[in-house]
């Protein structure tokens, strides 16, 4: 009876990857995903993350007893066009501000089309008459729009994970309308921040020629309505802080913290990506050194950053990058007992990463552009509420619109978020404590149990 939910039918999640009860989940999605159906029950539809000699006319099934785990493999050709390239090199660095990043090939726009028709020929199999359904992200855009070609009624909700930029911007996508109208065979549309929303609202009036209703539903020039509204994506606070209360019982937190001699810890994690602002970030840490002499021997920086989109060249180009300004700035500041930045390309098990956001005084995110940004929520969710620390965020990820109590900053200068780093290593036990409280308000309010069911209710309703 996977996901039945009193006479209701069940909730089917669609994403592009399926994070099975036996793998981390490394991405923000995942993450979100994987604590929305666990506490709901459901079924998560979408690709195994194996690539087979055929993309796969079969759907793996699964279950965990709470959640059924429906899964198909991809070919090569499939996911090269269609994840690596269109989503990966075109989609992606658009919604992240990075024109100048977009490749755009017709043959990754058909590898795209091609498997969200794959998707939608066999999800069809697995939707039932009251069934709700919720697609996630980018890499599906059409596929509602797919569906109803199919005949299927059911309401249907898409959830973009990432920022929307203004329509003035989204237009440099060759066929852009083709694309982005389909968001209209949505009933619902969520998105971060009001600024995504406003974005949407704004291309759909000025580029489709679509009209708002009186009642906020933005209208086509077919006739099909579909809202647009804002749901600002949480994290399972109670159980992140939980878990990092625990951190003393692992062997590996002890091992970070005596390493540390002392020293105060500044905790960047993130997936190695160009939107997450690395390279300004070790150039701002780099900067702190340069004016700070004081501090050097007395803190320590720990980026924790594992790969990700390894087929895509500006991937591993970040990567070189990374690994010789860490070199560089080691080899300019280190002592024989002291290394400035501990750079890390190793993902870690949840339970370690709340314990390692714990002990260090400062969270530094400072992504370019993001969508929302889970790790900030989790590390403010993992403190000491008796000796927090502090985060410093880039005013550029959504999670800024909540976290006012954080130190916000421009991620391209330098010399502000040097700035913040030296206050945050400075600032008073009662400032952190005032400013970590307040926040943790926001998250305990706002977590990812209350997010799914705004949004699920927003949807049935
Ligand atoms: C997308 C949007 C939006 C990281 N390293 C490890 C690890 N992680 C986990 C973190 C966190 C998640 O991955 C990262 O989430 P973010 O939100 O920070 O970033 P994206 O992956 O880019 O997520 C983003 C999100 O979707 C949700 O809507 O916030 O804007 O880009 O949960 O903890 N997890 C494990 N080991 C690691 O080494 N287990």
């Amino acid at each position: 009876m996977a996901g039945r939910n009193s006479g209701q039918g069940r909730l089917i999640v669609v994403s592009n990857r399926v994070a099975l009860p036996d793998q981390t989940a490394t991405g923000g999605l995942a993450s979100a995903m994987r604590a929305s159906l666990q506490e709901r029950g459901g079924v998560w539809f979408g690709w195994s993350g194996k690539v087979a000699r055929q993309t796969a006319s079969e759907v793996h099934k699964q279950s965990d007893g709470v959640v059924e785990y429906a899964t198909i493999d991809l070919s090569r050709t499939d996911h090269d066009d269609f994840y690596d390239g269109f989503a990966n090199r075109t989609l992606w660095p658009l919604l992240h501000y990075r024109p100048d990043l977009v490749d755009y090939d017709r043959k990754h726009l058909a590898g795209y089309l091609r498997v969200n028709n794959l998707f939608a020929e066999q999800l069809i199999s697995l939707i039932g008459p009251n069934d709700l359904v919720w697609i996630n992200d980018y890499h599906l855009i059409p596929l509602a729009a797919m569906l109803r070609e199919r005949g299927v009624r059911n309401r249907i909700g898409f959830f973009l994970h990432t920022p929307l930029p203004a329509a003035s911007l989204l237009i440099a996508l060759p066929r852009h309308r083709e694309l982005l109208e389909t968001l209209a065979s949505y009933d619902l549309v969520g998105l971060h921040t009001p600024r995504d929303q406003r974005a949407l609202e704004e291309y759909f009036l000025y580029e489709v020629g679509a009209s708002m209703r009186r009642d906020g539903r933005i209208r086509t020039p077919q006739g099909r309505t579909f809202r647009a509204e804002v749901f600002p994506i949480g994290i399972d606070t109670a159980q992140v802080a939980e878990s990092a209360s625990h951190a003393d019982e692992h062997e590996e937190i002890n091992d970070l913290k005596q390493s540390l001699e002392g020293r105060a810890l500044i905790i960047g994690v993130d997936r190695l990506d160009y939107s997450k602002g690395l390279p300004e970030r070790f150039h701002a840490y780099a900067r702190l050194l340069e004016r700070s002499p004081q501090l050097h021997r007395k803190v320590t920086f720990l980026q924790i950053a594992p790969p990700s989109r390894g087929g895509v060249p500006e991937y591993r180009q970040i990567r070189r990058e990374l690994e010789r300004m860490a070199g560089h700035i080691n080899g300019m500041y280190a002592a024989p007992d002291w290394v400035p930045i501990r750079y890390v390309n190793n993902s870690f098990p949840h339970s370690l990463l709340s314990g390692y956001y714990r002990i260090a005084r400062v969270g530094l995110v400072t992504p370019l552009r993001d969508g929302m940004n889970l790790v900030a929520k989790e590390y403010v969710a993992s403190q000491n509420p008796d000796d927090p620390g502090v985060l410093v965020l880039s005013r550029f990820a959504g999670a800024a619109q909540e976290l006012r109590d954080a130190l916000l900053v421009n991620p391209a200068d330098t010399e502000e978020v040097a700035e913040a780093l030296g206050i945050a290593l400075e600032m008073s036990l009662h400032e952190r404590r005032v400013r970590w409280r307040r926040m943790m308000d926001v998250l305990e309010k706002q977590d990812v149990t209350a997010w799914r069911n705004a949004f699920l209710r927003d949807l049935a309703g």
